[in-house]
C-alpha cells in the first residue's frame, strides 16, 4: 500500500485585508491598515499549489470562511436586515466589525490538529479543528473549519471528527502550527510532537512575559487523549518563552518537521537536550536528523522576518527533500547564503524552491502556514471528497472564479461596503459547488 502526506492550503478568502488584529505577530501589527489584494493573495496562494502538484505531490484545497461574518454580528447583538447588521457594526464598533470580516481561515495550519491512522488506535484519520481562542477574530473559525473537513473527509470508517476543545484560554489550541509529526515513512507509526507555549493550570511554570502564548500543554494533551495517541509515540516540548517574546506567535515560525527530519532554531524549545533524546528514543533506531541553526547562523529576528521555518520540507518522488521558503528567505542575504550551504551538506534536504506569497507574509502567514498536512493511505486517499483534489482543470476552474469575484484592492474602509459582502456570499456559494461540498456557511444553513 502506498502512503503519502496530502497539504491541504487555505484558499485566501474575498476579504483578505490588513487590520493588525494579531497581537503578538510583528507582520500582523507593522502592516496594520495596508492596503491589501485579494485577487493576487488568492492567486499566489493557488500558484503554490499548482506548482506542488506539479512536483508529483498530492495536493488539496481548502475552503474559506465567511466574511463578514454576520452571525456573529448578530450573537453580539447586532440586530436588523443584513445590510443593517453590516453598517451599524462597522459605525459603532468598528475594530469588531474589522475582526468579523478577516480572511485569516487561509492559514489552514491553524485550522485543526490531524493525526493519521499510523498512530491512532481506532487506525482511523483524526481531526480536531483548533478552538484559536487567543485572538477573537480566530475564534470565529472552528465551527465552519469542523464542517468544511467533514466534507472534504466524509467517510466514517475512515474519518473520525472531533469538536474543538472547550472555547477557554485554558485549552488554547492553535492546531496543526504547533504539531509536527516524524516518521520513517508516512504508513509508520510516527512521533507527534506537540509543542505548546504555557502551562495553564500552573502559573509557577515559565511563560513569556510581553506576547501570548497561544497553545497550552493541557490542550495539547487533550488532542492527544482525544486521537487515541500513545506515550510511545508522543512527546509534549515547551516552546522558549524567550522567543514568544521575539515573535514566534507559533512554533512553525521556529521549527518546522518531515520524516527524519527536524529543522529548527537553536532558541526554538526548552529542555532540548532532553526532548531531543526522548524524540529518538520514541523514534527508534534509524537516526534522526536534528538540523540546528545556530543563533550565529541566523538570529530569531531575521527568521522571523524571513520565515525561514515557516517553510514546507517535502519528500520529493526520489526520496530527497526540498524546502519551499517564501521569497523573503531569497532577499535576505543571510538566510539565503544559510540555504545555499544547507543544501550541500550531508542531510536529506536538497533543494529549495522559492515562492511569492507575499500577501499572506504581511499578516504573517507564509507557506507552511497555508498548508494543513494530512498523511492518508491509498484507500483513505480515494475515500477523499475528489473535487477538493488539485488538478490542472481545477487550479484553472479557481483562477476564473477568482478573476469573477475577487477584487484587485480592498482598504478597511471597504469592508463596511455592502456590495462586498453580497459578493462575498456569491463567490462562496459558488466555491461550495466547485468543490462539491454542500452547505457549510451560516448563510447556507
Ligand atoms: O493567527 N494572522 C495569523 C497568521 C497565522 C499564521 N499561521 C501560522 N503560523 N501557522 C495569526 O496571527 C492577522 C490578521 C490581521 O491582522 O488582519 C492574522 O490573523
Amino acid at each position: 500500500m502506498k502512503h503519502v502526506e496530502v497539504n491541504f492550503d487555505g484558499l485566501v478568502g474575498p476579504t483578505h485585508n490588513y487590520a493588525g488584529l494579531s497581537f503578538g505577530n510583528v507582520a500582523s501589527l507593522s502592516n496594520a491598515k495596508a492596503t491589501s489584494s485579494p485577487k493576487s493573495a488568492a492567486k499566489q496562494g493557488l500558484a503554490k499549489m499548482k506548482a506542488l502538484h506539479d512536483m508529483g505531490m498530492v495536493q488539496g484545497v481548502l475552503a474559506p470562511q465567511e466574511r463578514p461574518d454576520i452571525a456573529t454580528l448578530r450573537r453580539l447583538g447586532f440586530s436588523g436586515s443584513d445590510g443593517e447588521v453590516l453598517s451599524r457594526a462597522a459605525s459603532q464598533a468598528p475594530q469588531i466589525f474589522q475582526a468579523v470580516c478577516s480572511a485569516s481561515s487561509m492559514w489552514t495550519a491553524n485550522a485543526a490538529t490531524v493525526s493519521p491512522g499510523a498512530d491512532t488506535a481506532d487506525g482511523k484519520v483524526h481531526f480536531t479543528p483548533a478552538n484559536l481562542t487567543n485572538k477573537f477574530h480566530r475564534s470565529l473559525e472552528p465551527q465552519t473549519s469542523g464542517r468544511i473537513l467533514q466534507a472534504m473527509f466524509n467517510n466514517g470508517r475512515y474519518f473520525e471528527h472531533h469538536t474543538h476543545l472547550p472555547d477557554n484560554e485554558h485549552f488554547g489550541d492553535e492546531g496543526a502550527a504547533n504539531h509536527t509529526r516524524l516518521c520513517s515513512n508516512y504508513g509508520h507509526a510516527g512521533v507527534e510532537i506537540f509543542t505548546f507555549g504555557r502551562y495553564a493550570f500552573d502559573s509557577s511554570k515559565p511563560a513569556p512575559q510581553k506576547y501570548p502564548a497561544r497553545q497550552t500543554f493541557e490542550a495539547s494533551q487533550a488532542i492527544a487523549r482525544l486521537h487515541g495517541l500513545s506515550d510511545d509515540n508522543t512527546v509534549f516540548i515547551q516552546q522558549n518563552p524567550a522567543v514568544i517574546d521575539q515573535g514566534v506567535f507559533h512554533n512553525d515560525v521556529i521549527a518546522v518537521g518531515n520524516q527524519n527530519v527536524l529543522f529548527y532554531h537553536q532558541q526554538a524549545f526548552l529542555d532540548t537536550e532532553q526532548k531531543f533524546a526522548e524524540i529518538q528514543r520514541k523514534f527508534g533506531d534509524e537516526p534522526v536528523h536534528f538540523i540546528e541553526v545556530s543563533s550565529n547562523e541566523v538570529s530569531v529576528e531575521d527568521a522571523v522576518q524571513t520565515y525561514l521555518f515557516n517553510t514546507q520540507l517535502l519528500t520529493m518522488q526520489d526520496g530527497h527533500m526540498a524546502i519551499i521558503a517564501p521569497t523573503e528567505c531569497q532577499e535576505n542575504p543571510r538566510v539565503a547564503a544559510y540555504l545555499a550551504e544547507l543544501v550541500t551538506r550531508n542531510t536529506p534536504i536538497r533543494q529549495v524552491h522559492y515562492f511569492d506569497v507575499k500577501q499572506s507574509m504581511r499578516n504573517g502567514g507564509g507557506p507552511a502556514c497555508l498548508r494543513l498536512r494530512v498523511a492518508l493511505n491509498d484507500t483513505e486517499l480515494a475515500a477523499v471528497n475528489p473535487a477538493v483534489l488539485m488538478n490542472d482543470e481545477l487550479f484553472a476552474r479557481l483562477n476564473q472564479w477568482v478573476d469573477k469575484h475577487y477584487r484587485d484592492e480592498l482598504s478597511v474602509a471597504d469592508l463596511s461596503d455592502p456590495q462586498l459582502l453580497t459578493e462575498s456570499r456569491t463567490a462562496l456559494d459558488e466555491l461550495t459547488q466547485i468543490l462539491k461540498l454542500g452547505s457549510v456557511y451560516p448563510f447556507q444553513l
